[in-house]
């Protein structure tokens, strides 16, 4: 399989680029931080014996999501699997005193992005009369909490998203799936909180957090199942979570 990875620089992205390297794939991954880029293709590389693209590029910006795909080598054209990774929370407040800036980020990253690069891929899948897009949703796609406001409505967003992208790409036999995740220990709150450290440990304290490669796991298992199978939607919380808000604290 090839598979294209996005927001491989970190967090479950970048877990998910090293299952499917380990178990032989081939990878085209991507995100903004270049050196880490570089870095993960060198070593996914030298540790297994597969191919890795690294393109470097904001999924927010049409023309740069239109140009590293289309400078790809026709046999890098022939995707299997888009993984739809990339993706921020930024802030965590009300809506009256919520940033602009961390609005549009999300919006730009999380409905946006996510929009150009499944365009853009899925014109590759129907010429190729197969595919995968799995989409990384969340929790705050399945419910809405205090101060999570756009955040949760841009991964409600994704949850339409990956319905209506299966319904619409169904007569050319691609799947389309979303994997759902609860409290999973990344960058992902240090982000939320612009780099706050310590903030975000308090995210995760007293109790045992999903890690990126649990996620991993399941997108792989997800990518794995036969022909004729495919799953809908899948929700991977902590045990120690019950819904976005009710946590068992130790
Ligand atoms: P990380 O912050 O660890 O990773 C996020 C990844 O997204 C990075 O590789 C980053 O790459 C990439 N990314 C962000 N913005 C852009 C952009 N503008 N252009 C290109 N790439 C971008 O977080 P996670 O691994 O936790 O998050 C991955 C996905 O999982 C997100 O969609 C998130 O919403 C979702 N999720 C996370 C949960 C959690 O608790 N951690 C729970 C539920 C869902 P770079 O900065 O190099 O561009
Ligand atoms: C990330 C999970 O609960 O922090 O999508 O919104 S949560």
């Amino acid at each position: 399989m090839l598979v294209l990875v996005t927001g491989a620089t970190s967090g479950i992205g970048k877990s998910t680029a090293e299952i499917f390297a380990k178990n032989g794939h081939n990878l085209i991954i991507t995100g903004r931080r270049d050196e880490r880029l570089k870095e993960l293709k060198t070593k996914l590389e030298n540790e297994n014996k597969i191919k890795v693209t690294a393109l470097c590029f904001d999924i927010r910006n049409l023309k740069e999501v239109e140009n590293a795909i289309s400078q790809l080598s026709s046999e890098n054209k022939k995707i299997d699997v888009l993984v739809n990774n990339a993706g921020l929370a930024a802030g965590l407040g009300p809506i009256q005193s919520g940033e602009i800036d961390h609005w549009e980020r999300m919006i730009d990253t999380n409905i946006k992005g996510l929009l150009y690069i499944s365009r853009t891929v899925s014109n590759l899948m129907i010429e190729n009369k197969k595919g995968h897009i799995i989409n990384i949703g969340s929790v705050a796609g399945k419910e809405v909490y205090a101060n999570g406001n756009v955040y949760c409505a841009t991964k409600h967003a994704v949850d339409a998203l990956n319905k209506g992208i299966r319904i619409d790409l169904l007569q050319h036999g691609i799947k389309v799936t979303a994997v759902n995740p609860g409290m999973v220990e990344t960058e992902f709150s240090i982000v939320r909180f612009d780099g706050d450290k310590d903030k975000a440990k308090k995210v995760y304290a007293g109790l045992q957090p999903l890690t990126p490669e649990d996620i991993a796991e399941t997108i792989f298992w997800v990518a794995n199942r036969p022909a004729h199978v495919n799953i809908n939607d899948i929700l991977i919380m902590p045990s120690a979570q019950a819904t976005a808000t009710n946590v068992n604290r130790q």
